[in-house]
């Protein structure tokens, strides 16, 4: 029958067949093990063979420790992606919450599309979290630290001066009393896009911790802005606290009379202010934003924020960039470049868009029913509003001003707290 006789023993033809068949898997093993030593191959990120090979404890302690360059921040080639980067502010504390959001957004999105992420923190980032970060993505990742003129205090603005306010504020909202949340505010109105990690690129989208993402995105949004002329996108659009801004409309009043050359014929300024001239409070909810940042770097927004940060506002009450960014945007562009991702279900701690077209939802994993933008008022009113023209706007501006004149005599005559 063919099959060998060992010293007396007649193995079997089933015995002789496992026997190769264990030859031919050793082989294999220590082909691989070779290939994984040789080639570096086997760690980190799905190394497949590293349980195999006793590889998991150096594995572990070598994740975060592989060179970060595996997308480059070069732009891409031509109209298959944009200059764009996904940016986060983060504290070291948040690294759980950030590798949540993350996760989500990797599987969702970027997985496919491999934009970059710009990691900011006004504090050197730990090892930690570093590796904690690295971890979660194969895309690049880059870590930025502030400097004291992007997180610090406005032009004319003491420390004294700040705690004052805040001790004032401590308590009649959210965040009211915290230094660190008017810095962060601050930095996100006027600074983040000419750090040097964005100052490059063309496009950001917004990531913060504990956010959640529904959907497949199975496009390139920032493609899809970009070819259809958008300059500003969002998600969610909730109500201000407006004991937050209180005199925020009456600044930007000052402005838009101040700097009428700098407004466009037409702009979306319906979509804040009422046709008495005030601020209604509505804003973009700014821990989502994708923005052609353009709009950020414009003469218009540059002055505009200088004119705000001038007057201590975001120290003295508690502005927030949600707010800031929104105002900007609805006084500069016009209602074709701002645009609602309904179909990017959405959650931030307290509100959360979930699809509720069928055709949108079919790639969702959320409650459409429970949608908070379905019943925002802001939310319907940006689909309602057109475009006014700025001859309106200062119409309507000239006529609410007698409104003002307490306020602004109050304020001419206060001293520095
Ligand atoms: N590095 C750093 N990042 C901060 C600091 N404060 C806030 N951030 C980040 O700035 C972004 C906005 O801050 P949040 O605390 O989320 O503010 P919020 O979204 O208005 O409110 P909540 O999410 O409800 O707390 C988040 O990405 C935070 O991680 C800070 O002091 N240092
Ligand atoms: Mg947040």
């Amino acid at each position: 029958m063919g099959v060998s006789s060992f010293g007396g023993f007649k193995p079997t033809a089933r015995i002789y067949k496992l026997t190769l068949l264990m030859a031919a898997l050793a082989t294999l093993c220590f082909t691989m093990w070779l290939a994984s030593s040789l080639l570096g191959v086997g760690y980190g990120h799905g190394m497949p063979f590293a349980g195999i090979f006793g590889g998991t404890r150096e594995a572990t302690l070598e994740l975060g420790r592989m060179p970060p360059a595996r997308v480059s921040f070069d732009p891409p080639a031509p109209g298959e992606r944009v200059n764009g980067a996904i940016v986060v502010l983060v504290r070291n504390s948040e690294l759980h919450g950030l590798r949540s959001s993350m996760r989500m957004f990797e599987d969702r999105f970027n997985r496919r599309y491999k934009y970059p992420y710009v990691l900011l923190n006004d504090e050197p980032f730990t090892e930690e979290f570093r590796d904690g970060i690295a971890a979660i993505t194969t895309n690049e990742v880059r870590f930025g630290v502030l400097n004291s003129t992007m997180w610090g205090y406005s032009p004319g603005v003491t420390a004294a001066a700040a705690q004052a306010k805040l001790e004032e504020n401590k308590g009649r909202y959210l965040y009211g009393g915290s230094l660190s949340y008017r810095f962060m505010c601050r930095f996100q109105s006027g600074m983040f896009f000419n750090h040097p990690l964005v100052r490059d690129l063309d496009w950001y989208w917004r990531l913060e911790p504990d956010v959640k993402y529904f959907c497949d995105i199975d496009y390139d949004p920032f493609v899809y802005m970009r070819d259809k002329g958008l300059k500003y996108g969002f998600t969610i659009a909730p109500r201000e606290n407006g004991k937050t801004v209180e005199t925020l409309w009456f600044h930007t009043r000052e402005w838009i009379k101040a700097n009428q050359q700098l407004l466009p014929d037409r702009s979306l300024a319906n979509w804040v202010m009422g046709t008495d001239g005030h601020y209604n409070m509505c804003h973009f909810w700014s821990n989502f934003e994708i923005v052609d940042l353009s709009l950020y770097r414009s003469e218009a927004y540059a002055s505009y924020f200088e004119h705000l940060d001038r007057t201590g506002g975001f120290f003295y009450e508690r502005w927030g960039d949600a707010p800031v960014h929104s105002i900007a945007a609805a006084l500069l562009l016009n209602k074709s470049q701002i645009h609602w991702f309904e179909d990017i279900g959405y959650e931030h701690p307290g509100n959360m868009h979930c699809p509720r077209d069928e055709a949108m939802h079919s790639r969702c994993i959320c409650d459409a029913d429970r949608s908070y933008t379905y019943r925002s008022a802001c939310q319907s009113r940006f689909a309602k509003v057109s475009n006014m023209r700025r001859d309106r706007l200062l119409e309507l501006i000239g006529q609410s001003e007698y409104e003002y004149t307490s306020l602004a005599a109050s304020l001419a005559g206060a001293a520095p707290p």
